[in-house]
């Protein structure tokens, strides 16, 4: 590991600007988190037909939960390794993975990833003899991806899902830019891999987009592959930023990328195992279900566009990145993606120029942060906390899924569950402060409604918990310590026997 990594890890302040992630690809970082004790080996064969799944999804019921990397998968004959729960609800990983602090509690990294997220880092070209992935470079024939061991996550899965803990590479037709996405990939036999994007994806854009001129879509894909990647794969951004570009800016240097064989789309130098190939007009293969980030299997078996592989090139005793879909915390959309979505809806906010805003929170239990969005204000004027529930429930960063927008006064802190639960069960008074929006914009896995065509429109509550503005000044006060006691009884907290620092409390009781 190169030096500047322990100065990295051990930085106090929330962003490094100028100092490059202390790692260079996964297997680097996985060095990195396992050095922070913050990673399982299993050494013990397991089976990768739901065995894998089943041990990932009992060891992750904690939020504290390691990365898991299962070095030995029964049968398996290439030498490979199956890394689950990779970032899962760890923001310790997350911060280690951006070079952020780990201590920062989660408002704080909320705060830092909106500035890392701002910063633009272009790709470096990385000669194809230099790449790291081209240990090992398969063509043709020589390909049949059924000997790697590829796991069958639940029981009612429709396959076995070479993607899942993956990142896709598409080109635009018209503008040229490349999209990096991470859509589910089901394996149908030795070159042939199914590609579902669901509606409204820029995978799926861009894919159309080569049919209606009659062509096949290039498509590069990695399934072994390093943690800022595979987040900003998650993320949206508009069809013209480059998400290769911030995942640069995020790692503070360009993402090493190398020439393919066969495609003319880049491939990432520093991964794992990475396939190239076409998606064919009207060819598809029956795909699905698999059990989803809600919790439940999500749409029906149907056909899918499937990639005829050209050509693999992996390193040697690959490292296969796995992503378990589950309820939360075992969930691997979990605390990576509550940050980054709660720092995408603040931006939002921001650009829309309200004013009050100073936090909110989508918190990962709630379907992977898609559920509930807690904004918290400092109300200013008669309809402010109304105003900030609809323009939260509509931002683009919002939009998609959330069900319930919660507003919070300044003194409620939205990524403290016990907070919000004190909010809404003392200042909501439901009769008056809850509002509904119908007919918004969301997907087919929420199971919530029938008949199942109803589902890609879903409805909103925006539910004000803020104190009732009208009766503001009559409004109780909170218990609160005074001051000076609270510090005289800070001063004794050794003395009297407790352990670790007292809490930190930033309100007073006011004269
Ligand atoms: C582990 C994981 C699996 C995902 N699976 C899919 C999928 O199968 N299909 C899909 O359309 N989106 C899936 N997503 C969500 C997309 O990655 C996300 O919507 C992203 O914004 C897509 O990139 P795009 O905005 O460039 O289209 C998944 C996300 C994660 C983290
Ligand atoms: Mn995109």
């Amino acid at each position: 590991m190169e030096e500047q990594s322990v100065e990295r890890t051990g930085a106090v302040a929330g962003s490094n600007q100028d100092t490059p992630v202390a790692w260079r690809d996964l297997r680097e970082w996985v060095a990195l988190i396992e050095a922070n004790g913050l990673l399982k080996r299993i050494d013990k064969p397991v089976d990768a037909d739901e065995e894998l799944a089943a041990i990932a999804y009992l060891a992750t019921r904690r939020e504290d939960a390691p990365a898991l990397m299962f070095d030995t998968i029964t049968g398996d004959r290439t030498g490979s390794s199956i890394l689950t729960n990779m970032l899962g609800s760890s923001k310790e990983r997350y911060a280690l993975a951006v070079g952020i602090d780990p201590i920062l509690s989660t408002a704080e990294m909320i705060a830092t990833t909106r500035e890392i997220m701002q910063r633009r880092v272009k790709p470096v070209p990385v000669a194809k003899a230099d790449a790291r992935v081209n240990e090992v470079v398969l063509r043709g024939d020589e390909i049949d991806l059924t000997q790697f061991p590829v796991p069958k996550f639940w029981p009612g899965d429709g396959g076995r899902y070479i993607g899942t803990g993956d990142i896709a590479l598409t080109r635009n037709p018209d503008t040229g830019r490349i999209n990096v996405g991470c859509y589910r990939q089901m394996l149908h036999g030795p070159r042939r891999v199914g590609l579902y994007c669901s509606p409204g994806k820029h995978g799926l854009i861009d894919r159309e987009g080569w049919w209606a001129r009659g062509k096949p879509c290039e498509v590069v894909a990695a399934y072994g592959i390093d943690p800022v990647l595979f987040m900003l794969a998650a993320q949206v951004f508009g069809m013209k930023e480059s998400e290769l570009d911030v995942a640069g800016g995020m790692m503070g240097r360009g993402v090493e990328l190398t020439e393919a064989e066969y495609v003319s789309l880049p491939i990432p130098a520093n991964a794992e195992f990475v396939i190239e190939g076409l998606l064919h007009p009207g060819d598809s293969e029956e795909e699905g279900p698999l059990g989803e980030f809600t919790g439940y299997y999500g749409r029906e078996r149907a056909p899918q566009p499937v990639i005829e592989v050209k050509a693999v090139h992996h390193r040697r005793s690959p490292i296969f990145t796995a992503a378990l879909m589950a309820k939360y915390p075992s969930c691997e959309i979990g605390a990576y993606y509550a940050i980054m979505r709660s720092a995408r809806i603040l931006d939002d906010l921001d650009r829309i120029g309200v004013s009050g805003v100073l936090g909110a929170y989508a918190h990962p239990a709630a379907a992977s942060g898609w559920g509930m969005v807690v904004v918290s204000i400092q109300q200013q004027y008669a309809g402010h906390a109304a105003q900030v529930l609809a323009l939260t429930a509509q931002c683009p960063a919002a939009a998609y899924y959330t069900k319930w927008i919660i507003a919070v006064d300044e003194d409620v802190d939205p990524t403290d569950f016990n907070d919000v639960m004190w909010a809404l069960s003392t200042r909501c008074n439901p009769a008056d402060d809850l509002d509904v929006l119908r007919n918004t914009w969301s997907t087919g896995l929420d199971p919530s409604q029938y008949p199942p065509e109803l589902r890609p429109y879903g409805s909103k509550v925006l539910i004000n918990a803020c104190k009732p503005h009208k009766h503001i000044k009559q409004f109780p006060q909170a218990t609160l310590l005074r001051q000076s006691v609270y510090e005289r009884a800070a001063a004794r907290w050794d003395e009297l026997g407790f352990e670790g620092p007292p809490p930190k409390l930033t309100a007073f009781h006011q004269e």
